[in-house]
């Protein structure tokens, strides 16, 4: 019988790639994301069968609770959660940020991962199975300048998801964090810069970044793990990308 995944951000980018490739590995597909178009072209791409389309917005907790509260009962036991969505906004240094930008990011990269997850967590103990799949980001680890909030939900992501095995111990439930570095071929910096394509376009320039593909590969190959194995956590980055060294102001 086909395993099911809820992915989360699936409309585009990370989420859409692994969507396609959990599909090829036999999974069947709940593909949660706030834009209906985008998520019935999954649905004819994929097949009825296997891609179930759920509209919610992850900063909308009563959204969350409605969507799966709307979910048929035959996909209700989800086997595998990829929690893919998450933004950046902008690139501000912190005394000069927008504020609101802050709460965004905050109630999607933390509040809304840490509902959905808080939701679904129960069923997967319940059954003894399950494996929850976090995108974190080397922003999680490496602090740079203007990465303020964004990095922060990041290291909140990551250190989560240590935690949650943490709880989960003496349960089969795995849990994963997957960090990556510059990637390229997704909506992230296009959203980050809002909508200045040519300054995103600009930082790939060259670069050889990580592609949505490299992430779907790292999805499917840490589900495929043996079931007495947990990945704790992926930190990858393009070969193109390294360490800076640490600055000195001189005065
Ligand atoms: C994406 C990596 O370096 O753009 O999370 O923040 S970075």
């Amino acid at each position: 019988m086909s395993k099911i995944a809820l992915v989360t951000g699936v409309s585009a980018g990370f989420g859409k790639a692994i969507a396609e490739k959990l599909a090829a590995c036999d999974y069947k597909i709940i593909g949660a994301a706030r834009r209906w178009d985008r998520l019935q072209k999954m649905r004819e791409q994929l097949g009825e069968e296997r891609f179930l389309p759920l509209q919610m917005d992850m900063t909308k907790t009563e959204e969350i609770d409605r969507a799966l509260a709307d979910l048929p009962e035959n996909w209700q036991n989800i086997d595998l959660l990829v929690n893919n969505a998450g933004l950046a906004l902008g690139l501000d240094k912190a005394y000069e940020a927008d504020f609101k930008d802050w709460l965004t990011m905050i109630q999607t990269n933390i509040i809304g991962l840490t509902y959905l997850t808080r939701q679904i967590l129960p069923q997967m103990v319940k059954r003894n199975r399950g494996l929850i799949i976090n995108l974190g980001s080397t922003a999680g680890t490496v602090p740079y300048p203007g990465a303020n909030v964004y990095g922060a939900s990041k290291a909140f992501v990551k250190q989560f998801s240590l935690n949650l095995r943490a709880d989960l111990f003496g349960t089969q439930v795995r849990v994963t964090n997957i960090e990556p570095g510059l990637c390229e071929g997704t909506e992230f910096s296009n959203v980050r810069f809002k909508g200045d394509d040519e300054r995103a376009e600009q930082l790939y320039q060259g670069a050889h970044a990580i592609r949505p593909e490299d992430i779907a590969e790292t999805v499917a190959w840490i589900s495929s793990q043996p079931e007495h194995l947990n990945i704790n956590r992926i930190e990858m980055m393009p070969v193109s990308q390294s360490f800076g060294p640490q600055p000195v102001h001189r005065f």
